[in-house]
């Protein structure tokens, strides 16, 4: 039995070390050795994964003192491997049980043969790819089309006769150097491809705290594929196919990057060499690209921009021309943020535009009240009757454009969408919308979002904000850390909480009761859950079943209590509450939750932010947490122990929640001194004065 040498190259890659190493070690096939090479890991915690597997002895683990590079890495495995067969595998990937069994078995006697690359978001969709037993041949520009040499395995004695290894001078695209060398050696016409053996490439999604190569400085990578592609040239400029094979790397880098990075200078004068190098331009189906080559050949840096820069235009009408909204936003980026900036002009959003809600609401309010002397703009998706004379604009109109483009500030308390660069001049106040309990941004390992680019998105769409909220000391340290935050952190309280320490919030809540029809002899029950990240028809469009067991709740509780339920504004199903009329409310679409707050006598809540805001007001909150496990373990994780911490019980089924309501103030009074500890840590900076010392601050 033949021993195959896997090779792992370690950089940071911490999180992901233990699904890598296990699918080495779950293999079908035995003989195997599996050599670690940590290339000078700066996080601390790569050499704490790497611990458990110091003793297998069939685990070799090698510490490089600085990072040099995968390809130097790469080439210390292959120093240290005895196997006859070779394997790379990225420390963040993984193999099925079965795949190097499948590769050994189908090499016979050739020199190397490639597995079948799945590429993967989550660890969880590994099931989804049914094993196939089927070996194909493809050509060799397919087969190295995308410059990887992982999952193929090569004949150890083969590469070792050959001196087959990376370029150790560059530190992006090595790869390429080494299937330049196999290709040198055995150039066959066609290549085996083995479908059933997977390797699963993971989908990094940090490319911000802890890229992957290919996520790292663009320019950089363009730097070392051009000159390596120029190395590669003259050390092989008399053979056919690795010419053809390199050129053809090249147009395609070209086709792929040349918007983004050749206009750099530095870039520009490799781009200059490299085309040099290049003998027969095959002809491009883009005339642009045609036109940009000759120029390149002529030295001209003058046209090169020109036809570089003529085509990016064009390019840009086209995408405006494909669509009305897009035509807005090229409208927003290239015209109206030209315009002059309205100095006294605030535009205000809450949630996306759905409400009159929030922090938003009640620095508008305050701006008003105080006869502030600034325009104000609200953004909603349907017009609303509110206090003052704002200008009501539609989101995604050609006004809401219009008027971002134009106005000095900027209020919200969510994120604006990515395409809505910020101007010169703006300034953005992020008011945030809660104290968090579910882990964060940068602080969330794995991310179960429907959008895989959330991360991504997320610091960029944050480098606009200026001023960011905090209703606490926790808040703000978790702030600064998870959305990385470096500006001006507004440490006086939640705007939107000041009505709750309001002299007249008792005559605000009679109101409230009778402009919701709801009788004044019942007490109220709010029901306020949150979202599930992995429970979605599409980004912002949540799933929700209701787990609470209304019938058996109105027939316990009917005579005394009515039941307002309050939907999150992620949340598209509509819950059917008509069989419930005078004890059940929907308010889900109610503007406002701190209206529901105000006339609550007991909140139920799960993981949503709300029971921070309610306990300013020091009444009873339960949680029903019937899939606390899932939901903090698996989904997001916490920042505190809610077993420990919050200021009520967890609840789990219906009859513990009826339970818990008949006998509240047992409850409430057990829960007395966690309920005090708790207001001292999160709800004592809020004293009814937030707004006021907010727009003092900003609004000059
Ligand atoms: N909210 C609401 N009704 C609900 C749930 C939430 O009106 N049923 C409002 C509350 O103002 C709440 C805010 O939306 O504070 C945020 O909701 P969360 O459930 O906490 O969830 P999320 O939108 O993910 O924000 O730092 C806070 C976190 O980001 C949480």
């Amino acid at each position: 039995m033949k021993k195959i040498s896997v090779i792992i190259p370690v950089f940071n890659t911490a999180e992901f070390l233990s699904d890598s190493i296990t699918s080495v070690l779950n293999q079908t096939y035995s003989n195997i050795e599996l050599i670690i090479i940590d290339d000078g890991s700066t996080n601390e915690k790569v050499k704490e994964a790497l611990y458990p597997y110091k003793t297998y002895s069939n685990v070799k683990i090698i510490y490089l003192n600085e990072n040099k590079g995968v390809g130097y890495a790469r080439n210390k495995g292959l120093d240290h491997a005895t196997g006859e067969y070779i394997y790379f595998l990225d420390s963040d990937d993984m193999i099925s049980s079965n795949t190097l069994k499948e590769l050994i078995s189908n090499i016979n006697n050739s020199h190397y043969i490639f597995g079948n690359t799945i590429r993967i978001k989550n660890v969880d969709e590994i099931d989804e790819y049914p094993v196939q037993d089927l070996i194909t041949n493809v050509k060799v520009n397919k087969a190295f089309n995308d410059l990887s040499i992982l999952n193929c395995l090569l004949d150890s004695s083969w590469i070792k006769a050959n001196n087959i290894i990376f370029n150790e001078d560059f530190y992006f695209y090595t790869d390429m150097s080494f299937i330049v060398n196999v290709l040198k050696e055995d150039i066959t016409s066609s290549i085996l491809v083995c479908q059933g053996a997977h390797y699963y490439s993971r989908l990094r999604n940090d490319p911000i705290s802890n890229p992957s190569l290919l996520q790292m400085d663009t320019k950089i990578q363009a730097h070392d594929f051009l000159n390596l592609y120029i190395n590669l040239k003259l050390k092989n400029h008399s053979n056919k196919i690795i010419n053809e094979f390199l050129d053809n790397q090249l147009l395609k880098y070209y086709r792929k990057n040349h918007f983004n990075i050749f206009n750099d200078f530095e870039i520009y004068q490799d781009l200059i060499r490299a085309f040099d190098k290049m003998e027969d331009i095959k002809k491009q189906n883009n005339p642009f690209i045609n036109i940009q080559i000759t120029q390149l050949k002529r030295h001209n840096q003058k046209m090169f921009q020109v036809y570089n820069r003529l085509e990016r235009i064009l390019k840009d009408i086209k995408i405006a021309l494909s669509g009305r909204t897009k035509f807005k936003i090229f409208l927003y980026k290239k015209l109206l943020t030209k315009l002059p900036l309205k100095k006294k002009t605030v535009v205000f959003e809450s949630f996306l535009g759905k409400n009159y809600s929030d922090s938003p609401k009640n620095l508008y309010e305050y701006m008003l009240l105080n006869n502030k002397d600034f325009n104000f703009v609200w953004i909603f998706n349907e017009r609303k009757r509110i206090p003052g004379n704002a200008k009501q604009i539609k989101r995604f109109s050609l006004k809401y454009y219009y008027y971002l483009a134009t106005s000095k500030y900027w209020v919200s308390n969510s994120r604006m969408p990515l395409h809505l660069n910020k101007r010169e001049g703006n300034i953005y106040l992020q008011t945030w919308h809660g104290t968090p309990l579910k882990k964060l941004v940068f602080d969330m390992n794995e991310v179960y979002s429907a959008n895989p680019k959330y991360k991504e998105h997320f610091y960029k769409q944050s480098r606009r904000w200026d001023y960011l909220i905090a209703a606490n000391k926790y808040s703000s340290d978790i702030f600064k850390r998870a959305f990385k935050f470096e500006k001006r952190m507004l440490e006086f309280g939640y705007p939107r909480n000041d009505v709750l320490h309001h002299p007249d919030k008792d005559l605000f809540s009679i109101k409230v009761k009778r402009k919701l029809n709801i009788p004044l002899d019942k007490k109220i029950i709010t029901y306020a859950p949150t979202w599930r990240d992995d429970d979605f028809y599409a980004p912002g469009k949540y799933k929700f079943q209701l787990k609470l067991d209304l019938e058996k709740m109105k027939q316990t509780l009917g005579d005394e209590y009515v039941i307002l339920l309050r939907m999150h504004y992620f949340i598209a199903d509509n819950i059917d509450t008509s069989n419930f009329k005078d004890f059940v409310f929907n308010l889900s679409k109610y503007d406002d939750i701190a209206d529901l707050y105000l006339i609550s006598d007991i909140l139920i809540t799960d993981y949503s932010s709300v029971f921070f805001d309610y306990a300013n007001l020091k009444r009873p909150i339960l949680f029903y947490t019937y899939d606390l496990e899932k939901y903090r373990d698996t989904l997001r994780g916490f920042y505190i122990d809610m077993e420990k911490e919050v200021p009520g019980p967890l609840l789990k089924t219906t009859d513990e929640i009826i339970n818990a309501i008949q006998n509240i103030d047992k409850v409430q009074a057990e829960f007395l001194p966690k309920y005090e500890a708790f207001y001292e840590k999160y709800c004592s900076w809020e004293n009814g004065n937030a707004s006021e010392k907010i727009v003092d601050e900003v609004f000059k």
